[in-house]
């Protein structure tokens, strides 16, 4: 199976995040992609696509010589696009220009700022926003709020860059999948806590959401399964879905009545009026192990099945590892091969898009997943 990856990433590496009153070392570094590169590399599974032409050398923040104005036009015709599609021209706009803001705040107002911007004030949570009636504050603090819903998401210089070039991995990977049959779109930052106006939960672009719709760009009638594996509730996905029957998502996750992000990924949530039964929800306990996980992904595969989709697009993250620093799940990195066993023996069209994971074992739970799913017979294996 080929890879889609972007060096981009490293532009965005935050300090600090805020938690439980506490500003903390982030969780979410270029080590995490970085480390399951190396061992793509050892475990030979398929060739790397490296995206890295026609990026600037800058950023959207300052230098020390001053203020960098952002470019929107450097990926071409087809990803802007596809990002607007889902997101929205507003919220791609804040995410282009919300850092050399806060940076210029900096520099002509003179109020100290740190390297990453974090909001303090939020309009609404776990929930999006109408297309219209709302007015846009007009202020840094003011638009970060408005367009986030926590304070673990900081925006540096590099941020936008970042963002752009994991959506890119998500289209590339969809490419790639017309062609082979399955990719692995190795994206970070990840994707799928973003809602269409909103960041968070080190989201900024829903990555699977961006390959859901250039999936059906390339053929109208093309009917998309996202399967979310990640440790929490993809919140973005679901909410960009909720209302449209063309995708159905389904996501095993840790149960929001205590865990991040709380407000969503209840079994109650099924899909809005259009779309009824478009959403699927499987919580499970802290402490879910192997035994506990297996027959609950079997039964998300069969809800799949009923769909019968062209393509399938697993948001994969690993942070349901035994070991992660930030989740409670026992998945072992033998289950991980099982995982992908269990996707693979479907013989969908798969892509595979990369999400949480925070552990140093990242690399290994990862490509366990692709290889178990070429072992299981994904795309022809
Ligand atoms: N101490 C993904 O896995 N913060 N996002 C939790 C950490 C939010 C996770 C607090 C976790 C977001 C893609
Ligand atoms: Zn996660």
């Amino acid at each position: 199976m080929k890879t889609a990856y972007s060096p981009l990433h490293e532009r965005h590496d935050p300090e600090k995040e805020f938690y439980r009153g506490l500003l903390v070392d982030c969780f979410e570094r270029p080590r995490r992609a970085l480390g399951i590169l190396r061992e793509l590399g050892r475990r030979e599974l398929g060739e790397v696509i490296e995206l890295d032409a026609e990026i600037p050398a800058g950023d959207s923040g300052t230098t020390e010589s001053g203020i960098i104005e952002p470019s929107s036009t450097i990926f071409g015709s087809r990803l802007l696009p596809l990002i607007e599609h889902v997101h929205g021209r507003e919220y791609v706009d804040f995410v282009e220009t919300i850092f050399r803001d806060w940076a210029r705040e900096t520099h002509l107002a003179g109020v100290p700022r740190p390297s990453y911007a974090l909001p303090y004030t939020f309009n609404r949570l776990g929930q999006d926003h109408d297309e219209t009636g709302e007015v846009v504050p007009g202020t840094v603090d003011g638009r970060l709020g408005y367009f986030s819903f926590d304070t673990c998401t900081p925006i540096t210089a590099g941020t936008w860059h970042a963002a752009l070039g994991s959506a890119w991995c998500a289209v590339k990977g969809q490419e790639i999948v017309l062609a082979d049959g399955a990719a692995f779109a190795l994206c970070r930052p990840p994707g799928h806590h973003a809602h269409r106006q909103m960041c968070g939960g080190y989201c900024f672009f829903n990555n699977a959401a961006i390959a859901a719709e250039a999936f059906r760009q390339h053929e109208p009638s093309a009917r998309i399964a996202i399967l979310d594996v990640d440790y929490h509730h993809g919140n973005g996905t679901q909410s960009i879905f909720y209302d449209r029957d063309d995708v159905f998502v389904v996501s095993i996750h840790a149960d929001p009545l205590t865990n991040y992000p709380y407000y969503l990924g209840h079994s109650n949530e099924r899909g809005g009026p259009n779309a009824p039964e478009s959403n699927a929800n499987l919580p499970l306990p802290d402490g879910t192990d192997w035994n506990g996980y297996a027959p609950t992904l079997q039964r998300a595969l069969d809800m799949i099945r009923e769909r019968d989709p062209s393509h399938l697009i697993v948001s994969l993250g690993v942070d349901t590892f035994v070991g992660d620093q930030i989740s409670n799940f026992r998945l072992t990195s033998p289950d991980f091969f099982e995982l992908g066993a269990l996707i693979g023996e479907r013989e969908w069209d798969t892509l595979f898009v990369m999400e949480g994971g925070y552990h140093d074992e990242i690399g290994v739970n990862v490509v366990n997943v692709l290889e178990g799913f070429e072992r299981g017979g994904g795309a022809r294996g």
